[in-house]
């Protein structure tokens, strides 16, 4: 996949993701500034400086996109979503500011070097750059969504919070299990290169969705009927599975449609427009099975059959 060593760029980045076992490793994200409403952080929420570099494909990006939709951010936080196959890093067809493309395309490294001329790291979507102070601002997609959850509040519709204070400590309790066994997990499978790695990875993830499974059947959203970010942060997994993580990485004991709870439940949140509009199986698809490291002839499968789309049975379930 490659990365950024001392601000270049190399291709083979394989002993850095990969430990002795043949576990896949997810470094911490490094750039970790936060943009608050008084401006004390020296990032202050402004409408139109800050600039999310994004690609449809990838579950960790696609909470920001929820995240902005949800809190009707659009025309305060502008977005560019990768829209030409990967070259080194993400690649898209326009730059940003005076940052312009080379050779038609615009590769987010060039975004990283400009910010860190010695980075070190991996160049990763989501990120938020400040056009004003022309760096990163952070690259951490869970505190990227509280960002936009919190401090836009000014221009934002604040008709949902999705990190209500009373139920924080179950939010950050379930997000810590969903970001283990089940964002992180299906990764943990499809990038593991060993048998006993696939196998640890695979036991997890499925009893981890058994056990959400059971959660949901109780209640409408993982922490009680009270939607929150907990659910922003498992839909982006559960709305690949079936796609890309069953087949593609392996996942393969159980479908999402073989769970009655959990279908229905992601059927519920597609019913949103903030969900439905930022969810692009195909592109998706694409994006993932393009991965040469999984998928070397990157043929794209033509199936599974699945509608989002179809009735949910979550309004049984009383309204808070
Ligand atoms: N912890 C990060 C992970 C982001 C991440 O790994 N994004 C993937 C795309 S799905 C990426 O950009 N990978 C490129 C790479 O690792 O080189 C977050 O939640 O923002």
């Amino acid at each position: 996949m490659g990365m950024m060593v001392e601000g270049k760029w190399v291709d083979d980045d394989a002993k850095y993701r990969i430990d002795a076992r043949g576990a896949f490793v997810r470094p911490d994200s490094r750039f970790r500034s936060v943009v608050t409403r008084d401006g004390s952080s020296g990032f202050r929420a402004e409408p139109g400086r800050y600039h999310l570099f994004v690609a449809h494909n990838c579950p960790w990006a696609h909470r920001a996109l929820i995240a902005r939709a949800l809190k009707r951010l659009e025309d305060v936080v502008s977005l560019t979503s990768a829209d030409l196959p990967r070259r080194q890093s993400w690649t898209y067809s326009v730059g940003l500011d005076d940052m312009k493309p080379t050779d038609g395309a615009f590769q987010l490294h060039q975004l990283y070097a400009a910010a860190a001329p010695d980075y070190t790291g991996r160049v990763t979507v989501p990120t938020l750059w400040d056009r004003q102070r022309r760096t990163i601002v952070n690259n951490e997609s869970s505190e990227i969504i509280r960002m936009l959850d919190t401090e836009f509040a000014q221009w934002a519709d604040n008709g949902i919070d999705l990190y209500p204070e009373p139920l924080r400590p179950q939010i950050d309790e379930i997000n810590a299990y969903v970001y283990q066994h089940v964002n992180n997990g299906v990764y943990r499978c499809g990038f593991a290169r060993s048998q006993q790695a696939y196998e640890e990875a695979f036991a997890r993830v499925f009893e981890a969705l058994d056990t959400l499974e059971a959660r949901l059947s109780k209640q409408r959203y993982l922490v009680g009927n009270t939607f929150t970010e907990a659910d922003l942060r498992l839909y982006p997994t559960l709305v690949r599975f079936d796609a890309v993580y069953h087949y593609l990485f392996k996942c393969n004991l159980r479908r999402l449609e073989d769970y009655p709870n959990l279908s229905n439940y992601v059927r519920d949140l597609y019913s949103r427009p903030a969900f439905r509009d930022t969810t692009d199986i195909d592109r998706i698809k694409r994006g993932y099975y393009a991965n040469q490291a999984v998928n070397p002839a990157g043929i794209v499968p033509l199936g599974p059959v699945l509608d989002f789309s179809r009735a949910h049975d979550r309004d049984r379930f009383p309204r808070e």
